[in-house]
């Protein structure tokens, strides 16, 4: 195990976790964004795995929110305001009427206070992030700490735990982009995919959840029992099976994917499984969130220079294990208030892999 500190722009702190297998996951201070993941193929060849800049000081701004751990509050709350023991808050309104990713001042963009680690058999960073009560109009102070760490199982593992000193709505991810291809060789379109959900959130033409759970079963949206990405990408959706909804769903969604799945009751614990198949990397994910946003980068801005290549639509795949902002506007969907004296915690991992080789 082995972990390297070097300084980038900003003076922020840019460390490089490396596993006994050459294994590499890069995590920058700033927005606690995972930088690189380079994972071995079937043929042990590593390459990078998720997308990032190819100049850090892009990470500023960061639009997309590249690798990036989002709270307050992942994804969007509804004219920015929401309603808790009869008090109304108002906050920032940073996507048109809307409050997006918990705002310019969010966990995506505050430089965490890093504590890098090494262990027998793992190394990590634990980052920690005091967020002072009002921060984008919520409130409370809440006290953050996410922890990145990397094992010999070449599992990458994000453990979240929050506090708060009053009540107030708390739902943490990870934005990173994936693309199992390596090294920006290809979009997204051929990764098989498989998610234990059989109701997404429908959305309306704002992304906001219109409030009804969505059966998936006959429609593109339905992973349980795996499908290619490209079913619900582009020009496919016209022709694809299943109900005129679905194929709106995509639709409004940019053709594509931008969805809450939320995962099968009954389970503590919920397992993702993705694949790529020309060079069988293979990537298990397994979360105690009750669902995830699955986004296929349809909206990312096109031309960026990234590490390894431009971006395009469809380059990346994010799977946003999380609780979703619809809970502050309708029922039916896990609970996402935090109180004092509360400790939130969860979990989420990456197992990286490779499936045996096809024939031929
Ligand atoms: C995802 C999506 C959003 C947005 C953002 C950058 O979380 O749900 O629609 O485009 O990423």
């Amino acid at each position: 195990m082995n972990i390297a500190t070097e300084k980038a722009v900003h003076n922020w702190n840019h460390f490089i976790l490396e596993n006994d297998h050459g294994m590499t996951v890069g995590v920058l201070d700033y927005g606690g964004i995972l930088t690189h993941i380079c994972a071995p193929d079937v043929r042990g060849h590593s390459a990078n795995v998720v997308l990032g800049y190819e100049n850090f000081e892009d990470y500023k701004e960061n639009p997309n929110y590249f690798g990036a751990i989002i709270g307050r509050v992942a994804g969007r709350i509804k004219d920015a305001t929401f309603q808790l023991e009869d008090q109304t808050f108002s906050l920032e309104k940073n996507e048109g009427d809307n409050h997006l990713h918990g705002g310019t001042e969010g966990f995506s963009h505050v430089i965490w206070e890093a504590e890098p680690f090494e262990k027998t058999d793992t190394v990590g960073v634990k980052l920690t992030h005091t967020s002072p009560d009002g921060t984008g109009g919520y409130p409370g102070k809440v006290v953050t700490t996410v922890t990145y760490t990397l094992g010999n199982d070449n599992t990458l593992t994000v453990t979240y735990e929050a506090e708060t000193d009053q009540p107030t709505p708390l739902a943490l991810t990870n934005h990173t982009y994936f693309n199992l291809r390596g090294d920006l060789v290809d979009t997204i379109d051929t990764h098989q995919v498989q998610i234990p959900s059989g109701t997404i959130t429908e959305l309306d033409e704002n992304l906001l959840p219109t409030g009804r759970q969505m059966p998936v079963a006959g429609t593109p949206l339905d992973f349980r029992n795996g499908r290619e990405l490209k079913d619900g990408l582009g020009q496919e959706t016209s022709h694809a099976p299943g109900t005129k909804e679905a194929a709106r769903q995509l639709n409004i969604a940019g053709n594509g994917y931008d969805h809450y799945f939320l995962f099968n009751e009954g389970e503590q614990q919920h397992r993702i499984f993705v694949q790529e198949p020309v060079n069988g990397r293979t990537m298990t994910i397994e979360t105690d969130q009750p669902g995830m946003v699955m986004y296929t980068a349809n909206g990312l801005d096109e031309g960026l220079a990234l590490n390894g290549g431009m971006s395009k639509k469809h380059l990346g795949v994010c799977f946003e294990t999380q609780a979703h902002p619809g809970a502050l506007h309708h029922n039916g969907f896990p609970g996402i208030i935090l109180k004092p004296g509360e400790l939130y915690q969860k979990q989420t991992s990456f197992k990286f892999g490779v499936a045996p080789e096809r024939e031929g």
